[in-house]
């Protein structure tokens, strides 16, 4: 199936293989130090598995994962040249006992800056690029979906939040691989038994008329944002908070077809970078 219908059907759509081996070893060896150093030191209570604003903590490890040029092409076909991103976090899920994880799935729940769907499909304003470090098994545990819970107003009681749903499908994601979600899309993880951690990273992303959560503020987003502003790269700009035509672009008039907006836009951006950097 073309995938924009499969996304705007499914919510979700799965890249196949964007990460190598040795890629992915880096980011686990990352989460690992990141681990470790998180129990030393002052005011430290117990060892953290989970690591937001991973960008500005490791940005040459990382900025690769947040500007991968096929999910950043995908991206704006479906919500226009206005993706931000909204945080980026690297983790482990620790394995737990088989008898504690039997019968459960981790969490159901719609993503940051979600809403109920209406029972139409509406463009997300926010969406999950989910790469998982290891093939997922049973044991790992797999992704768990609700397709097309990105438009039916399905909802879920306090005691359904925690166990399997009769109309989910488990996605057995293999390692590199990147899921990109719909906002409104209901999923869970599923306790992991491996006896290993089950490591993973989100790229959220939202839209860039919204507010960001991780900080670009640091020196080292500072000095991504100072290089993308040097060859005029608005697509980098804009991930790092600084869209420089939010003001004429959200105020368009909106007299077009959005999709045909988009394409100028998008074709506009990619002169402006290379007539800046003097590539075709
Ligand atoms: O653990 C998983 O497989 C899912 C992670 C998740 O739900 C999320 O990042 O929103």
């Amino acid at each position: 199936m073309d995938r924009m219908k499969e996304y705007r059907a499914q919510g979700y759509t799965v890249f196949e293989g964007l990460y190598d081996e040795t890629t992915m070893q880096a980011w686990r060896d990352e989460q690992d130090r990141l681990q470790t150093i998180s129990t030393k030191g002052p005011g430290v209570r117990e060892s953290t598995t989970w690591f937001g604003n991973m960008l500005e903590r490791a940005p040459q490890l990382m900025w690769p994962a947040v500007a991968h040029p096929v999910i950043l092409d995908f991206a704006e076909q479906v919500v226009g040249p206005f993706v931000q991103l909204d945080n980026l976090t690297l983790a482990a899920f620790p394995s737990m006992a088989p008898e504690e994880a039997a019968g459960k799935a981790s969490a159901w729940h719609r993503d940051r800056w979600g809403r109920m769907p209406s029972g139409a499909y509406e463009r997300p304003l926010a969406f999950n690029a989910i790469c998982y470090l290891q093939d997922l098994d049973d044991e790992y545990g797999p992704l768990r979906v609700l397709p097309g819970s990105h438009v039916e107003p399905i909802a879920l009681a306090e005691e359904e939040i925690r166990k399997p749903h009769q109309d989910e499908l488990l996605i057995y994601m293999k390692a590199g691989d990147v899921v990109l979600t719909h906002n409104g899309l209901l999923h869970s993880g599923t306790p992991n038994t491996s006896g290993r951690k089950r490591y993973f990273f989100s790229v959220y992303y939202n839209i860039s008329w919204l507010k960001h959560t991780d900080t670009f503020t640091g020196p080292n987003c500072q000095q991504l944002i100072s290089w993308a502003r040097s060859q005029q790269d608005h697509r980098a700009l804009r991930l790092l908070g600084q869209d420089e035509h939010l003001q004429s672009r959200a105020n368009s008039g909106f007299q077009q077809p959005d999709e045909a907006r988009w394409h100028q836009w998008t074709q506009a951006d990619q002169r402006a970078l290379e007539e800046a950097t003097g590539r075709e």
